[in-house]
């Protein structure tokens, strides 16, 4: 079933119709719209002879074909989007003059585009990266595009070094390898020799850089913006969204065999959620600064490789974006989607932060090259809802037919138009920020601690969060061959945490550190853990193994359960088709052993019947043991548990018998995983 969104609210929406084609009912044409009589034969003089030059829908067709790839995105190349609204909840008229924060009747359109950053366009959704998190806002007053990621600080702090970041984390030129990987030489020589990326490592190693789903991640605008009011009185701002399912990831294990079994695991979990009708919903939320707080911190609130703890600068939740409907067509919407930081309206502004200020050049530039030419705007998914009116003209692939004799400004002979709009008019005013200096090619002193967040992060971790983070370390650092690069590593992190720094020294045959470490900070930020994230049973994808012969009395309780709490049950049995239960009752089999995979689900029920006997069925069961997943089994495939080498008093692991049974499976499955099991 496709939802077809608030089609009359949805002015975006409105726009795209007008763009759409499903040539449903319709003959086959040309470009030119001549009707075709033949499409798989080309004209041959004689039926043995060669083609003809004259065969022009030959020649069409297959030119059309020839040009059809446009160069990925240098970064963020691979990436699936969804479109929704936003709706604020409260007018934020104190703080912005935004007029999409004013009022809280009014659906904005969006479009989302996550991604991740390192791989190219047909790698692995759940690869250990960054994620990307891009929003655009259709508003009234022109396209604001909130360029985020699923982490809040960044890898550098002068956008000047982003090309030799990427450089250091794409494949290695030599001979392309590895793929939408950093366990790599020259990523690891790159953050030994660049040590303001010890944050970004922390969270980039952390189970932040594997989420469970796009639907399960935070995002962050990173950079410190600006909130400027009606009367000109400015504040710095940070930008959240917090997922309303919480922060969850996959295990590392799980995370790279689901990068073989279904490499679109992430695009395919977002997309089935929005086609179920189980909308993905984010809060947005705000940090603000007083301009006279600006250096009340101890960290220098323009370096981006800094968050502002929330402890400290308390998020204020401020609105709430819905993705309720897929696109129809992926390069149309989502590989053509244009996103830039420099997409702003009145009320939102800019701050120094000098990362920022360099991806207000970069944006745009890499468009030019990728949508070939700068009229990229006019492309539906990138055309503002508000209209646009200016005297820029011609270019690749002009879409406007621009009326009239003037193309410049200021003119007479069109009576000026159009005109610069005044600020009352929703003129865009830049704030007026008072700068002095001199030209130097410089870094503020107060951007050189480079250690003191990252130490932050790795207090905020619970046990099984470090567990995760060393082990992320061993395998990344373990794959570098330089050995001087995995020393250096190792004295780096040891800036962080002297067990941090021993744990990674002995997995990766390095020397440890002789000195104790000497890290200070003693202070911890509990939101940076995802253990204290919202939890819940809603949208889960639980497996049940059923045979022929199952329990139908304890299988027919557990999907109502299921279904009531907002999760999806997925029948898996030897082969697709039916099964009968013990009394003869039929069973619609979803998918099979060889289809599917416990990697695939979030946990498993195991109803019975002949499937128990089965080596794949054991094998699904111990998966999902090892990757803390819950576990249910009837009272026929008790045995399954046993074949396993699963303990039925473990964690997580629920047996049918107590009438609570159904409560405690679902209890179970709303924890996410079970980490006991490891400890
Ligand atoms: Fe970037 C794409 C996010 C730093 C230059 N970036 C891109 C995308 C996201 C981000 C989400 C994909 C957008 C989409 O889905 O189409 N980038 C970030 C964040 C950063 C960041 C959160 C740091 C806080 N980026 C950054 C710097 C530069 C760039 C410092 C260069 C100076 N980013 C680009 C780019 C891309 C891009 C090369 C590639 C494709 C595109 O822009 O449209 O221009």
């Amino acid at each position: 079933m496709k939802n077809k969104g608030n089609a009359n609210q949805n002015k975006k929406d409105e726009q795209l119709e007008e763009f759409r084609a499903d040539h449903k009912g319709e003959k086959l044409t040309t470009n030119q719209g001549l009707r075709l009589s033949d499409t798989e034969h080309s004209l041959k003089a004689g039926e043995r002879g060669p083609t003809l030059m004259e065969d022009f829908h030959f020649r069409e067709k297959m030119t059309h074909f020839d040009h059809e790839r446009i160069p990925e995105r240098v970064v963020h190349a691979r990436g699936f989007g969804a479109h929704g609204y936003f709706q604020v909840y409260e007018p934020m008229t104190e703080y912005t003059k935004a007029k999409f924060l004013q009022d809280p009747t009014v659906k904005t359109p969006v479009f989302v585009r996550f991604s991740t950053v390192a791989g190219s366009r047909g790698s692995g959704d759940t690869v250990r990266d960054v994620r990307g998190f891009a929003t655009k806002f259709y508003t009234e007053e022109g396209v604001y595009d909130l360029v985020g990621n699923n982490i809040p600080v960044f890898f550098i702090q002068d956008a000047i070094k982003f090309p030799d970041l990427v450089h250091s984390f794409k494949p290695e030129p030599h001979n392309e390898m590895p793929q939408a990987s950093t366990a790599h030489d020259t990523f690891w020589d790159f953050v030994a020799n660049n040590t303001e990326s010890a944050h970004m490592i922390m969270w980039a190693m952390s189970d932040r850089a594997i989420p469970r789903s796009y639907r399960m991640m935070e995002g962050f605008g990173v950079h410190t913006f600006r909130f400027v009011n009606e009367q000109g009185k400015a504040r710095f701002v940070k930008f959240h969204w917090k997922p309303k399912l919480g922060v969850h990831s996959l295990v590392w294990d799980e995370a790279q065999k689901l990068a073989g079994k279904d490499p679109d695991f992430h695009r395919r979990d977002l997309w089935e959620a929005i086609e179920m009708g189980d909308y993905p919903e984010f809060e947005l939320g705000v940090q603000m600064i007083e301009e006279e707080d600006e250096f009340k911190f101890d960290f220098d609130i323009l370096d981006p490789t800094k968050l502002w703890p929330e402890e400290e600068v308390p998020v204020k939740i401020i609105g709430k974006m819905t993705l309720n409907r897929n696109p129809d067509n992926v390069f149309a919407e989502t590989e053509q989607a244009a996103f830039h930081p420099g997409h702003v309206v009145p009320g939102i502004d800019f701050s120094n932060d000098p990362l920022l200020q360099g991806r207000l050049f970069s944006y745009t530039d890499t468009q030019l090259i990728r949508l070939g030419g700068p009229n990229f705007h006019e492309i539906p998914i990138n055309r503002s809802v508000a209209p646009v009116h200016n005297n820029q003209r011609d270019g690749y692939h002009r879409m406007t037919i621009d009326r009239g004799q003037t193309s410049y400004h200021k003119n007479a002979l069109q009576g000026n138009d159009p005109q610069p709009a005044t600020e009352a008019e929703g003129g865009y005013v830049h704030y007026q920020e008072k700068v002095e200096g001199r030209k130097v090619q410089k870094r503020s002193d107060s951007f050189k601690d480079h250690y003191s967040q990252a130490i932050l992060f790795w207090n905020s971790m619970s046990d099984v969060e470090k567990q995760h983070m060393i082990q992320a370390f061993q395998f990344e650092v373990g794959k570098v061959k330089s050995k001087e690069t995995r020393q250096k590593i190792v004295e780096m992190f040891h800036n962080v945490d002297g067990t941090l720094a021993k744990e990674i020294a002995a997995a990766v045959g390095v020397n440890p550190p002789t000195e104790p470490s000497p890290a200070k900070v003693t202070a911890a930020s509990p939101a940076l853990s995802q253990e204290n994230s919202v939890k819940g049973a809603a949208t889960r994808k639980v497996a049940i193994l059923a045979g022929n012969g199952f329990n139908e009395a304890e299988v027919q309780p557990l999907m109502m359960a299921l279904k009531e709490a907002g999760a999806h049950a997925m029948v898996i049995s030897s082969a697709l088709g039916e099964i009968k239960s013990e009394s003869g009752q039929k069973l619609e089999v979803n998918q099979t052993l060889l289809t599917s995979d416990s990697v695939m689900f979030d946990a498993v029920y195991v109803a019975g019947g002949d499937i128990v006997s089965q080596k794949a069925a054991a094998d699904f069961i111990s998966e999902a043991y090892k990757h803390f997943k819950t576990i249910g089994v009837s009272s026929q495939a008790a045995a399954l548990l046993a074949k396993a080498a699963v303990q039925p008093s473990e964690p997580g692991v629920i047996t049918t018998g107590s009438a609570s049974f159904h409560d405690q499976f679902i209890e179970a499955l709303a924890q996410h995983r079970h980490w006991k099991r490891q400890l």
